[in-house]
């Protein structure tokens, strides 16, 4: 069977209708997109470089990250000027500043924490990008700079972070361009949950690293006691799960409290995936995808150890940010998930009742989406992927007619 892919990286899809119709580029242009139930219409908020992911804050501002290392506010329409502070990103392939979220206790502690790719302090002599045939051409082997996910935590005041204290790093550091992970969610009882990609080294088995794991810590970095009951012996503390490739959305079920990740996979199997402590989801002995050399993988169906994705994507979607929607201005959405796609340039739905999950439907936008978040009115806010990209806010279309 042929599998069908996602574009290298650098080949990333060019012909979005924003960019096809200049007049969209623009602020408050709008487009109409369809749904099974009626149509959206998208409104150009502002523009922006490699955004990556936005944090809703009380009273409707947003923080919103640019990959480069850019973290801005948005709020009354506007867009601030960079915030003063934030830790030195080492910007390249898919590294950068990564994710924002607010602390739940925003609030009244004005806590954020960020996601980045961080150089370590002193980089090797001499040092070669280990190229792997399994990774494809995804990406020029040309990056030597040794990094690795870590999120900080800060104190947000006015245009300016104060405070600002690592919490976690990817450990040990490498060299390459891809898979970080990089995406954070607070559970109930306030523990932060990170998902850690495997750098596109394979190192989702090797307890001995948090690359290609879920992370559970304590907000201030310590490390919940009650990590350690799981996993093999000499586990690192601050796994939570184990055998995962480039996570890139995380979020709590409000209706059962179950926590879902998705993940990339290869050449096909990108994975929806049920969060369960000690658990390992397969990577790379196992996926629903093959490499990208075209080596083939055992499916997950022969390796029962393994936990299976509840949802399998082949051809992928590339999913990129997760959220369930609470609101009811698309009512049919209340209680779903939301997906932004990549390759799939859209918001994929996905209707989740306990630990079964389907898709529901896609919302095809003609651009690649990075990340889907609620604002407080129910209105959806996406970016869209790339230097030419944009915040875009979605509402039921005005006076359409509804089936
Ligand atoms: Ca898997």
């Amino acid at each position: 069977m042929t599998r069908i892919g996602r574009p290298p990286l650098g080949l990333s899809v060019m012909g979005c209708l924003l960019m096809t119709s200049p007049a969209l580029a623009q602020q408050d242009a709008v487009q109409e997109f369809n749904t099974r139930s009626g149509k959206l219409q998208g409104e150009v908020l502002a523009s922006l470089q490699h955004p990556w992911k936005i944090a809703v804050l009380p009273g409707d501002r947003l923080l919103i990250t640019e990959k480069p290392g850019r973290l801005r506010l948005f709020e009354n329409g506007k867009l601030s000027e960079p915030i003063a502070g934030v830790p030195k990103v080492h910007f390249a392939g898919q590294g950068g500043l990564l994710a924002v979220v607010a602390h739940p206790g925003f609030a009244t502690n004005n806590t954020i924490y960020l996601s980045y790719s961080e150089p370590a302090e002193e980089q090797p002599a001499g040092a070669k990008d280990p190229g792997d045939p399994r990774i494809g051409s995804d990406g020029p082997n040309s990056d030597v700079t040794l990094k690795g996910l870590a999120v900080a935590r800060a104190v947000l005041d006015g245009n300016t972070l104060k405070e600002v204290d690592v919490v976690w790093r990817q450990e040990p550091k490498q060299i390459g361009r891809g898979h970080f992970g990089g995406q954070m969610a607070f559970s109930g009882d306030e523990k932060l949950f990170i998902t850690s990609g495997e750098r596109q080294r394979f190192l989702s088995q090797d307890p001995a690293t948090n690359a290609g794991k879920i992370v559970r810590i304590n907000p201030d970095g310590s490390l919940p006691a009650d990590n350690m009951e799981q996993g093999p012996q000499n586990a690192r503390k601050d796994v939570w799960t184990t055998g995962h490739r480039n996570p890139l959305g995380i979020a709590f079920d409000p209706a059962s409290r179950n926590l879902w990740i998705h993940e990339m996979g290869p050449l096909g199997g990108d994975e929806f995936n049920l969060i369960e402590r000690g658990a390992n989801y397969g990577w790379p002995i196992v996926s629903n995808g093959d490499h990208y050399d075209e080596q083939e993988i055992p499916p997950h169906a022969t390796r029962p150890e393994f936990k299976p994705p509840v949802i399998s994507w082949t051809p992928v979607i590339s999913p990129a940010g997760l959220i369930f929607y609470r609101g009811t201005r698309f009512p049919d959405w209340t209680g779903k998930a939301l997906i932004g796609g990549l390759t799939s340039e859209g918001i994929v739905v996905v209707e989740v009742k306990g630990e079964d999950a389907r898709e529901f439907e896609r919302v095809p936008m003609g651009m690649r989406v990075r990340d889907v978040m609620e604002a407080a009115d129910g209105s959806l806010y996406v970016l869209k992927d790339g230097k030419d990209g944009a915040l875009i806010r979605l509402t039921p279309r005005e006076n359409a007619a509804r089936r």
